[in-house]
């Protein structure tokens, strides 16, 4: 099925000062409107017309890359709105996500060191991640347009950590982005709702 731009779940200053009206705007009206539109024009005769994004995503991975950098970075950005909010971040969070994070990945500040030092060592272009593997979340980092899915896991919760994400807030400062984004903008409900998609 053909890609659309979804809306963004809040206002474009909804997430100041952490991120501005102004990142948000280049970073969903034009970016994420550039994958979709190219990505569209991608899908046209490669044989997976029809099939769901998660499935174009996966199908593409390997086998056409122009495709699966677009359809990649499409199904990211779907999540990356949603996995900000207004007043996001901190500890508190569904209590079934964070009795998981305290068994899988050793409570909520070794979770939190070990996501910004995958943000910040990733090189280049790419994305942290928590992801679900096994029925456990694991700490994961990928480049360019990856994610989990293409890995045998499922995202529940990723950070773009692109320049085109920070650079106009932060300049060159990705782990002040990162620490703002864990502090200060996760929707740890999304999270939530994603760990249990990923684990029924
Ligand atoms: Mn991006």
């Amino acid at each position: 099925m053909a890609f659309d731009l979804p809306e963004l779940p809040y206002s474009y200053d909804a997430l100041a000062p952490y991120m501005s009206a102004e990142t948000l705007e280049f970073h969903h009206d034009k970016h994420h409107m550039a994958y979709v539109n190219n990505g569209n024009k991608l899908l046209e005769g490669s044989g997976l017309e029809g099939k769901s994004l998660e499935e174009v995503v996966v199908g593409s991975y390997g086998k056409n890359a122009g495709l699966f950098n677009n359809a990649g970075q499409h199904y990211n950005h779907i999540h990356f709105w949603n996995w900000m909010a207004k007043n996001g971040g901190g500890k508190k969070m569904p209590g079934n996500l964070e009795k998981a994070i305290t068994s899988d990945l050793g409570g909520f500040d070794k979770m939190r060191a070990d996501f910004m030092n995958a943000g910040a060592t990733q090189f280049g272009s790419g994305w942290c991640w928590l992801a679900v593997k096994d029925g456990k979340i694991e700490v994961m980092k990928t480049p360019n347009g990856e994610s989990p899915l293409v890995h045998g896991a499922k995202p529940i919760l990723g950070c773009d950590v692109w320049e085109h994400s920070y650079y106009i807030d932060y300049r060159n400062a990705r782990p002040k982005y990162l620490e703002a984004f864990v502090d200060n903008m996760v929707n740890w409900e999304y999270v939530a709702k994603m760990y249990e998609e990923a684990t029924s």
